[in-house]
């Protein structure tokens, strides 16, 4: 991919004239920091298992152990990323327009370590800890139980803790699904960066900025089949496409 990219005027203008940005990120913004995409084969031992098999409540029934193997495989892989060039330039688009909702599907927590401080956590944080009973998240340090426990428990219930992510089958939580809902019918732009649109309810929140009258753009080096109804697609990775985006606005 090189590092030539070409940004649509009139989706910088339309930037510049926006009163409300709505962003949307997937897992090809964080895979310039070394955090493989849902997409992408795992690495080593987990280079056998399909996440979406994991990330379920079934396989945490099954086999809580194996689950919080994954997890904290996950955790201590995203706690050595760096926020990158991608992640920075969000945060610098922030104090640039009037009002930026970021939603991300993400889990890994690098767009507050980029400097974002309002973002929507769509499918939760990979570093909080849920009761799997009551459903509350609990103060993470828990999980470093004593010598770290297998499947770590809650100190309140004594049922097994969970990360505090949303699972294939489960619900967004309420107020992450309304504001997101919300902030896509207000705005006046919609970047849709680094996702496969595949997964829902995520991938309708465009639908719903193109319905109401946005304008929607893609930042994906491989254009989702969705790109051909938006108004811009660009076809390059988030970390060089951002970084000049940013560029031409500021200028
Ligand atoms: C729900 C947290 C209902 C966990 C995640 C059939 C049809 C439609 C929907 C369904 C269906 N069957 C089931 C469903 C629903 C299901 C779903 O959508 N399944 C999919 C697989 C079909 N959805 C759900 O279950 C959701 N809940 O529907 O609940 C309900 C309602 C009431 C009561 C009970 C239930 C919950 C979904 C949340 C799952 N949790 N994550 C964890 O992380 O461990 S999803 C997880 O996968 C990620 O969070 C992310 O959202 C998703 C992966 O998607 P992407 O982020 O897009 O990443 P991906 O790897 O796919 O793509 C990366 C892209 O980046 C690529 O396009 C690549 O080209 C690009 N890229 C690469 N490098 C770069 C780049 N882009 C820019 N720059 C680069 N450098």
């Amino acid at each position: 991919m090189t590092d030539r990219v070409d940004i649509p005027g009139a989706l910088t203008s339309a930037l510049r004239d926006a009163r409300h940005v709505c962003v949307l990120t997937g897992a090809g913004i964080s895979a310039e920091s070394g955090v493989p995409t849902f997409r992408d084969a795992q690495e080593g031992l987990w280079a056998q298992y399909d996440p979406l098999q994991l990330a379920t409540p079934e396989a945490f029934e099954e086999n809580p152990t194996l689950i919080w193997q994954w997890y904290r495989w996950r955790r201590e892989l995203v706690a050595k990323a760096k926020p990158n060039p991608g992640h920075l330039a969000l945060a610098q688009l922030a104090g640039l327009v009037p009002r930026l909702t970021l939603v991300t599907q993400n889990v890994d927590g690098l767009h507050q370590r980029a400097g974002n401080t309002d973002v929507i956590e769509f499918h939760g944080n990979l570093f909080d800890d849920r009761c799997h009973a009551e459903g509350c998240i609990i103060d993470s340090s828990s999980s470093q139980q004593h010598g770290e426990p297998d499947v770590p428990t809650c100190p309140r219930c004594g049922a097994n803790l969970r990360p505090g992510v949303v699972w294939f089958g489960e619900a967004i939580p309420d107020v992450a699904l309304n504001e997101s809902f919300a902030a896509a019918a207000d705005c006046n732009v919609f970047l849709s960066i680094g996702t496969s649109s595949l997964v829902y309810p995520a991938a309708g929140i465009a639908d719903i900025a193109r319905e109401n009258g946005a304008i929607v753009a893609e930042i994906n080096p491989e254009p989702t089949m969705r790109a051909a109804s938006y108004d811009f697609s660009i076809a390059a990775n988030a970390g060089v496409a951002l970084p000049k985006l940013l560029e031409l606005l500021a200028a």
